[in-house]
């Protein structure tokens, strides 16, 4: 640069003596073209001091994440993701291109710039994301990732693209909400430098959503889906059929879904998945790394098909379609030859379009089942769903069956079943109703749910321990998982206010280590979540427990209307 300005200097003072037309003309020229690279290379630098100069200074430490990562050394500076920011994916690395694409897409919603996907190199380019396939025996599970973090890039590791996906999700947190440089002339969006490292604490980590009592479009389910895999959940149980209505269509039994779909709480209109409107959900749970658990619930919470097929029906009565939140009246027939051709014709076709392990039997709340007969169930039909190639999950009723560590047990209610579980050697996914409910109201003044095992507050929701509780061994305890039960809630507006903020608590409960959670802290983090619930248009429940962030809604508001 100082050559090229002495050049110039010299070129002008050539032209101030010349006297010949011609060379006039070329020295005219010459210092034009000198004079344009000099005014673009001081713009350049301009540009670049811009970069370096107006960065805020960012502690990762101080960032709101959740899950809360398992270790994170902050290095006190910050990577600028701006419109030169570019995305590169390891290749030939199954699954990494599709999540830096993800990565982009969501970059797009939240700061509007286009960050493109393994473009061709340009020299030069500054602030590159990474995402890379790495066999560092440090990634020691699936869903483990590395994030380095520097000025000039980040570098994403993960063993396996479901770790990258994880991965992400941290970086969609880190990038803040609003652009925070004002000086320049674009926007740059800064995330804190330093290293991440991170895995989850459980495997499992689920919510469960009951589409039987009320029924939930495939769009519901997928801003469900979206919600849950920004927190790092990784499985979506659907309660697929109850007293109330079938919810999946079967096609060697149509009229389950005629006559047994048409109807839900409180005289509704019901519906039910297509097979096609399944696989649509269960593909989009696979974009999101996160596995459909299906439920069939049996022998009990069968009215919907008893009315459809009265053949099935054990109780003695004549099925009428039921539209109220009684429990515990309806049994298939256990005795019954077509009963098990029917279970058997159900799981298959379920199952066949179920890419996932688990197939969820039900087995609650039988209370018109014989013990005896209960058992004999029980066992037949843990049979039918291993011979489809599936591991059987029931709740924890269904440890009390002849099953062994083969079957899994959902703990919602009974310690004692959870012992009996324990004693086969079962694995148990953890869903204390008094703790993990998300359909229990937050307080007596809730405006939906129940609250039969406990008014759930934020914070009881989150203080308590799974890997103690109840003197379950560490050993057997898959994960946690969150039923959203929907005797009392027919919308999704109304579901999120169930939901949210509890179920981002219990994605921390189940990904990060104890001596990671603390409620003070977590609550400071949870404050901080209100700008990306509101930008997704969730309408959670704003606490009062929680210091909410600059949220459109005050506890007030929403109180009044
Ligand atoms: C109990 S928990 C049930 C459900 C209800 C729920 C309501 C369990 C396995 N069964 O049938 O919807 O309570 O909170």
């Amino acid at each position: 640069m100082p050559k090229l300005i002495e050049d110039l200097r010299f070129t002008i003072y050539d032209l101030r003596f010349t006297k010949n037309k011609k060379n006039m003309i070329s020295l005219l020229k010459k210092s034009i073209v000198t004079l344009t690279i000099v005014v673009a290379l001081i713009s350049c630098t301009e540009e670049k001091k811009k970069r370096v100069l107006n960065f805020p200074k960012t502690d990762l430490a101080a960032e709101s994440l959740i899950p809360k990562p398992l270790k994170m050394i902050p290095t006190n500076d910050g990577f600028a993701l701006d419109q030169f920011t570019a995305i590169y994916t390891s290749a030939n690395a199954t699954g990494y291109e599709e999540v830096g694409k993800f990565l982009a897409k969501k970059i797009k919603v939240k700061t509007d710039i286009d960050v493109q996907v393994n473009v061709d190199e340009i020299p030069g380019r500054e602030g590159v994301i990474y995402i890379n396939q790495s066999d560092s025996l440090e990634l020691d599970t699936p869903e483990a990732y590395q994030i380095y973090i520097t000025s000039d890039s980040v570098i994403l590791n993960s063993n396996t693209a479901e770790g990258a996906f994880r991965g992400v999700q941290t970086l969609r947190q880190l990038i803040p909400e609003t652009s925070n440089d004002t000086m320049a002339e674009y926007p740059i969006w800064t995330i804190p430098t330093g290293k991440i490292i991170d895995k989850p604490n459980f495997g499992y980590r689920g919510s469960m959503l009951d589409v039987a009592r009320h029924f939930f479009s495939v769009e519901d389910v997928k801003k469900y889906i979206d919600l849950l895999a920004y927190y790092k959940y990784n499985v979506l149980h659907l309660h697929l059929s109850d007293d109330q209505g079938w919810r999946i269509e079967i096609k060697s039994w149509p009229k389950l879904t005629e006559v047994g779909g048409s109807t839900e709480v409180g005289g509704e209109a019901g519906g039910f998945y297509t097979q096609e409107d399944y696989k649509e959900i269960v593909a989009y749970a696979a974009e999101h790394y996160m596995t459909v658990v299906p439920e069939i619930d049996m022998p009990g919470h069968t009215n919907a098909a008893s009315v459809s097929y009265p053949i099935l029906n054990g109780n003695g009565k004549t099925p009428k379609l039921y539209e109220g939140t009684h429990v515990g009246f309806s049994t298939f027939d256990t005795r019954k030859d077509t009963v098990y051709a029917f279970v058997d014709d159900v799981v298959r076709e379920i199952s066949a379009i179920t890419p996932g392990p688990y197939f969820h039997i039900g087995g609650d709340e039988s209370h018109v089942t014989k013990k005896k007969d209960y058992i004999y169930f029980m066992d037949k039909v843990v049979d039918i769903v291993k011979k489809y190639g599936k591991t059987p999950i029931g709740w924890d009723e269904l440890a009390t069956a002849n099953v062994d560590s083969t079957s899994i047990a959902q703990f919602w209610g009974s310690k004692e079943n959870a012992d009996e579980a324990v004693s086969k050697g079962m694995k148990i996914i953890m869903s204390p109703a008094k703790k993990a409910y998300l359909d229990m109201q937050y307080d007596t003044e809730s405006k939906h749910g129940l609250h039969w095992a406990a008014y759930i507050p934020v914070d009881t929701a989150y203080i308590w321990t799974p890997e103690t509780y109840e003197g379950i061994p560490l050993e057997n305890i898959l994960g946690i998982e969150a039923p959203l039960w929907s005797e009392t809630i027919s919308n999704i507006a109304e579901l999120e206010y169930l939901a949210f903020p509890r179920a981002i608590g219990y994605s921390e409960l189940s990904w990060s280590t104890e001596e990671n959670r603390d409620w003070e802290n977590y609550k400071v983090r949870l404050a901080n979540q209100a700008p990306f619930l509101e930008r997704m248009n969730v309408q959670f429940y704003p606490s009062p427990l929680i210091d909410w962030k600059k949220s459109k809604y005050s506890y007030t508001e929403i109180e009044k209307d």
